[in-house]
């Protein structure tokens, strides 16, 4: 008995360093081990022993054949790392990976981290804030009442009458300056909502609006601020900013803000219309009549506040002519950024 043991173990040892491939060995794997095997019909003999001897061959079998399972297993992982399986074939190592398809950030969220970490470098904090908003932040507190003229220029999603979808982001600095006392200097980022849609307007977009207050605050504290930006977002330290006389409800005095084109430097081009200039921001002085209404002292404290579109300076900044575009999800068009 021992002796037959010990010739199938050798048999079996013997095929397994002769096989090259997970198919054979599976195969032999099966003739010996398997159910029918030839280990197991060895092992039905064991009846046949005397009594005295059975516990001793009873040990040795086991010890076979878990030797046995433990070489198969060991082969099979050898194999398994140069073998393709049913075809026998091994892998071709001279084939080009697979790539791994790759993710990226949209291309309005880019130009957007890169806006709000020019202001965070020049010391505004960043106030995030629900894109459903109630009437009083969005409008009275921003000196805007019912019934202004102002309110058919944004083209309000009313959700019920003191419930909208924010059309700026200024409600999150009234509720900074409601909460804290000046100094402040602080960037409000997110997305805003207007019912218009054209080239240059879709429902949701970007902005980021910020606002400085302190003592003494100055217009040309804000021309600072504002030309450190475009030099920074355009990359262009000589850049030219022209401040035109503008209006909005709640800065006086109010500016639209104009950089010299940055495709043409000023030539006259397709995309600043032959003008030289490109319009980026808004911006001027916060209304007195905004400073009471989250009670600061007008007489006391002076402060800049300013507003830009996100997709507008991606798209000056990628010569980019339709606003549409970025919300399309044309997997064409947004792989190139
Ligand atoms: C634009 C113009 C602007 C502001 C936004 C502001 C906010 C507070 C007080 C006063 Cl809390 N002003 N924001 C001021 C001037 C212009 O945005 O063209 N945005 C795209």
């Amino acid at each position: 008995m021992e002796q037959d043991l010990r010739q199938l173990q050798a048999d079996a040892e013997t095929n397994l360093a002769t096989l090259d491939n997970l198919k054979d060995l599976e195969e032999i794997r099966v003739r010996y081990l398997g159910r029918k095997g030839l280990f197991t019909s060895l092992l039905r003999q064991l009846g046949q022993v005397s009594a005295e001897d059975r516990p001793r061959f009873g040990k040795l079998a086991n010890k076979i054949k878990e030797e046995l399972e433990q070489k198969f297993n060991t082969r099979k992982a050898e194999l398994g790392a140069s073998d393709t399986g049913a075809a026998g074939q091994r892998d071709d190592l001279s084939l080009p990976g697979r790539l791994v398809p790759f993710g990226r950030l949209h291309p309005v969220t880019q130009i957007m981290d890169e806006v709000c970490s020019i202001f965070v470098d020049l010391g505004f904090a960043v106030a995030e804030g629900p894109d459903v908003e109630l009437d009083y932040y969005n409008f009275e507190a921003l000196n805007i009442p019912l019934h202004h003229p102002a309110r058919d220029m944004h083209d309000t999603f009313y959700i019920n009458d003191s419930i909208l979808l924010r059309t700026h982001t200024s409600p999150m600095q009234i509720r900074a300056m409601e909460k804290e006392k000046p100094p402040l200097r602080i960037i409000a980022p997110g997305k805003v909502y207007r019912c218009d849609s054209d080239i240059t307007h879709t429902p949701m977009f970007q902005q980021v609006e910020g606002f400085l207050v302190d003592r003494k605050v100055s217009f040309a504290d804000l021309k600072g601020v504002l030309t450190v930006f475009c030099q920074k977002m355009f990359d262009q330290d000589d850049i030219r900013l022209r401040f035109r006389p503008s209006f909005f409800p709640f800065t006086e005095p109010s500016a639209e803000v104009d950089i010299g084109c940055v495709i043409c430097r000023g030539e006259g081009c397709r995309v600043c219309k032959q003008t030289g200039w490109l319009e980026i921001l808004g911006a001027g002085m916060i209304d007195p009549e905004v400073f009471k209404m989250v009670d600061y002292d007008p007489e006391e404290f002076s402060g800049f506040a300013f507003g830009l579109g996100i997709e507008r300076i991606a798209m000056l900044k990628y010569g980019i002519d339709d606003i549409r575009l970025f919300y399309e999800n044309d997997l064409r068009f947004l792989k190139q950024f």
